[in-house]
């Protein structure tokens, strides 16, 4: 996103009319350039109005991610605990940011957002579509014990925290979990989370959890089908800010949870939104293709299908086609 364009949407918060000379004036660009700028951001999906002799104005309540904002909602332990959290207008990937400062032991835990990402990242190098300023695209760096984890329930600790701050929002519909990583609400992906991790040799891990949450999101270009965002659910744009230090809240205090008792503890919750408990499923693992009915996940987190040669069968990994 351009710096002017920044200025041009801080311009609009106030919700009101502006005029395309006072804009150009203030950003010291011509009207022409104004109404190009107006036109980019109503392609990204922000809703402006604009009325001859009136100027421009922004139909929906805005803010831009704020580190004063986020940290004020936290509760005082987990604002003393976190040792770093930057935010970044436009980033390649917050999970590629974190990656790249794994070694700074000293500012862990450390959280980074973004505004928008060019390079969002999905499992398996796929695309996390992530435009600018309207949803959520959050990193956290967090460090455990390696005898304490097992890599592959992390993203299933994530999508339940993600599951049980949505909840708070009294969607109408039903919130779904798809294993191992994705929230879906009535059949549509509204998140995804994607881990990343790395051992060190003093027999700890580094963790990167990465949060995408469609939010104020409106419209997208035909990149992603089947998506949903809380502004389609709700009718309403929500604060991201406040969103954010809920989702840090969740997911840092289920970890540590987990790294108490267990996946165990989470199972039963699991199984209360898990998108395919009971019914046939179709599991891509490595080369091998697996047909049966999904039982859902064991106390370690693992997908039990229940095939016709075998009774039941345990996956860490793998994709539900
Ligand atoms: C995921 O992968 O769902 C993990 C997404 C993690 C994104 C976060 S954002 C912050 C952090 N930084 C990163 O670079 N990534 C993380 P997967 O299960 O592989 O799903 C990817 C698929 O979801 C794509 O192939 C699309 O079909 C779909 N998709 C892409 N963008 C989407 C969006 N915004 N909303 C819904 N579906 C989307």
């Amino acid at each position: 996103m351009q710096k002017k364009s920044r200025e041009l949407l801080a311009i609009l918060q106030d919700n009101e009319f502006h005029s395309g000379e006072e804009i150009g004036r203030q950003l010291k660009v011509t009207r022409a350039a104004v109404w190009k700028m107006i036109q980019t951001l109503q392609q990204t999906g922000f809703l402006i109005t604009a009325i001859s002799r009136r100027g421009y104005r922004l139909e929906q309540s805005f803010e831009f991610l704020s580190q004063q904002k986020i940290l004020e909602c936290l509760s005082d332990n987990l604002r003393k605990q976190i040792k770093l959290l930057e935010i970044f207008d436009v980033i390649d990937s917050t999970n590629t940011y974190l990656l790249q400062q794994i070694h700074n032991y000293a500012t862990i835990p450390r959280v980074c957002i973004a505004e928008m990402q060019t390079e969002g990242r999905g499992r398996h190098n796929r695309k996390w579509y992530s435009p600018y300023a309207q949803n959520i695209y959050l990193s956290l760096l967090w460090r455990l014990p390696s005898h304490q984890i097992s890599s592959h329930v992390i993203p299933l600790i994530t999508a339940l925290s993600i599951v049980e701050v949505i909840e708070t929002l009294n969607l109408p519909g039903i919130i779904q979990l798809k294993w191992p990583n994705d929230v879906y609400f009535s059949g549509k992906k509204i998140a995804g989370v994607l881990v990343e991790m790395t051992m060190e040799s003093n027999s700890h891990a580094q963790v990167i959890i990465g949060i995408g949450l469609n939010v104020n999101m409106r419209n997208t270009t035909d990149e992603i089908n089947s998506w949903t965002s809380l502004y389609k659910i709700l009718k309403k744009d929500l604060n991201r800010n406040s969103l954010i230090a809920a989702l840090l809240e969740r997911c840092i205090a289920n970890l540590e949870v987990y790294q108490v008792k267990g996946f165990g503890y989470f199972q039963k919750k699991w199984h209360r939104y898990d998108l395919f408990l009971g019914k046939k499923v179709q599991l891509q693992c490595h080369d091998l293709m697996i047909n049966g009915i999904s039982h859902g996940v064991d106390h370690e987190g693992r997908l039990v299908i229940g095939t016709r040669k075998k009774k039941n069968s345990m996956f860490s990994v793998g994709e539900i086609l």
